[in-house]
């Protein structure tokens, strides 16, 4: 659902010509200190990109999904790592207190989000627990008017930089499936929690992800989001499924970007006489990525206005985020192919986004998650 055309236009308006002025010049240096320029970070907040899904009387912006996934096209056509760095903080780390907090939980922090003071993250994922969420074993005991945290998050992103976490802990030991899981907003400087280092990762550098590690973390009760037991891993669910759709928008407006430089470079190139993007092999690359991106960003568009339009999009959100994300692994790898060996180099920044993109099939849950809550939908619906 678009509310105002106008206003929406203005906005994305802003947002593609930052992409373009600031954020594309950058690229490499980003890519090369692993830091992102704190001048960049300030305009970041200016543009008020930390709160774009915030709820007004909160200070944000209140971006329909629609309108989400549109400010998303733009934002992605561009190094990942920017987006990641307000990404947590509009989606999965804020949703939890947004969708099911308390109202005084949300006076207290979504001000603050919504300005990007305090940048929040989602501590689900744990050394042993990944896509079997359920299983986590972290653990937050009931003691007086606290419980005490401890356990270890991994890959947590912008670990490094948060100011909360949305944590997903387990307040039932006898329950040890979803039931027992309780969410929790943790304040960066709660004695007990240290950050591990940087992790190196493949790519997408300038986002920083680590461990999280609570050790005796006494959260006050008043903490527990919606001051309700054993709803955590729900919280976590429908954080997600909205994730995933904000997700599958980025790895659309990825695939274009790459994609549009494959195509600059096919005609700018020549062999045997003639710019590549007239030979027919080199045509089909081009083709079928263009064909599968329309697809996706059609798709995408359509779960986004379902779920404005209050339908249940489980299942679309997770066909949106497996096409999506496995259609930008295969631009990526075609968009190398066109720029032969130069898409090997570092200098023509294509393999960076291959490299980049690879992590869009991973995160937020695997194609083969995505896989699995399909079909299950399916079978439900049908009934069995
Ligand atoms: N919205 C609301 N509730 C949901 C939900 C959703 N999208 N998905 C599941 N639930 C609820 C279920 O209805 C169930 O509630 P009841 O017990 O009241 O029936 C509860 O949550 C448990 O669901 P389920 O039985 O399906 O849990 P499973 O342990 O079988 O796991 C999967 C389901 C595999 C889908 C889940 O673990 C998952 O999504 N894993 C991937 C996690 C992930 O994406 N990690 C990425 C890292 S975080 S960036």
């Amino acid at each position: 659902m678009i509310r105002d055309t106008d206003t929406l236009n203005a906005l994305l308006d802003a947002v593609t010509r930052f992409v373009r002025e600031r954020l594309v010049p950058a690229e490499h240096l980003v890519a090369e200190t692993d830091q992102i320029p704190d001048d960049i970070v300030r305009e970041m907040k200016q543009m008020g990109l930390f709160g774009l899904t915030i709820p007004e009387e909160y200070g944000g912006l209140a971006l329909t999904m629609e309108e989400e996934v549109l400010v998303m096209l733009q934002m992605s056509q561009t190094s990942p790592c920017f987006r990641s760095l307000f990404g947590t903080t509009v989606g999965i780390g804020s949703q939890g207190i947004l969708m099911d907090g308390t109202e005084e939980q949300k006076a207290k922090y979504l001000p603050r989000l919504a300005t990007g003071e305090l940048i929040a993250s989602f501590a689900l994922t744990e050394p042993d627990a990944g896509s079997d969420a359920a299983s986590l074993r972290t653990s937050a005991i009931r003691d007086g008017d606290h419980y005490v945290v401890n356990g270890t998050k991994r890959y947590i992103t912008n670990a490094p930089e948060a100011g909360l976490f949305t944590l997903m802990a387990r307040t039932n030991p006898q329950n040890k499936g979803a039931g027992g899981v309780s969410a929790f907003i943790v304040e960066r400087n709660t004695p007990g929690i240290t950050i591990g280092r940087i992790d190196k990762k493949m790519g997408q550098r300038g986002a920083h992800t680590a461990d999280v590690i609570f050790e005796n973390c006494r959260v006050p009760a008043s903490q527990l989001i919606g001051n309700k037991e054993g709803h955590g891993f729900k919280t976590a669910m429908k954080v997600l499924e909205k994730g995933r759709i904000h997700i599958a928008a980025i790895c659309v407006g990825v695939a274009e970007r790459m994609l549009r430089d494959a195509l600059r470079y096919a005609i700018e190139r020549k062999q045997f006489g003639k710019p590549i993007a007239e030979f027919q092999l080199v045509q089909a690359l081009l083709a079928d990525s263009q064909a599968e991106l329309y697809a996706a960003r059609c798709m995408v568009i359509d779960a986004a206005r379902k779920r404005d339009a209050g339908v249940d999009v489980s299942t679309e959100a997770s066909c949106c985020k497996m096409f999506a994300s496995e259609m930008c692994g295969r631009v990526a790898d075609r968009a190398v192919q066109v720029f032969g060996g130069a898409g090997y180099l570092e200098e023509y920044g294509i393999e960076r986004f291959y490299r980049d993109v690879r992590l869009f099939r991973l995160y937020e849950g695997t194609t083969q998650i995505q896989q699995i809550v399909i079909a299950r939908n399916m079978v439900r619906d049908a009934g069995a």
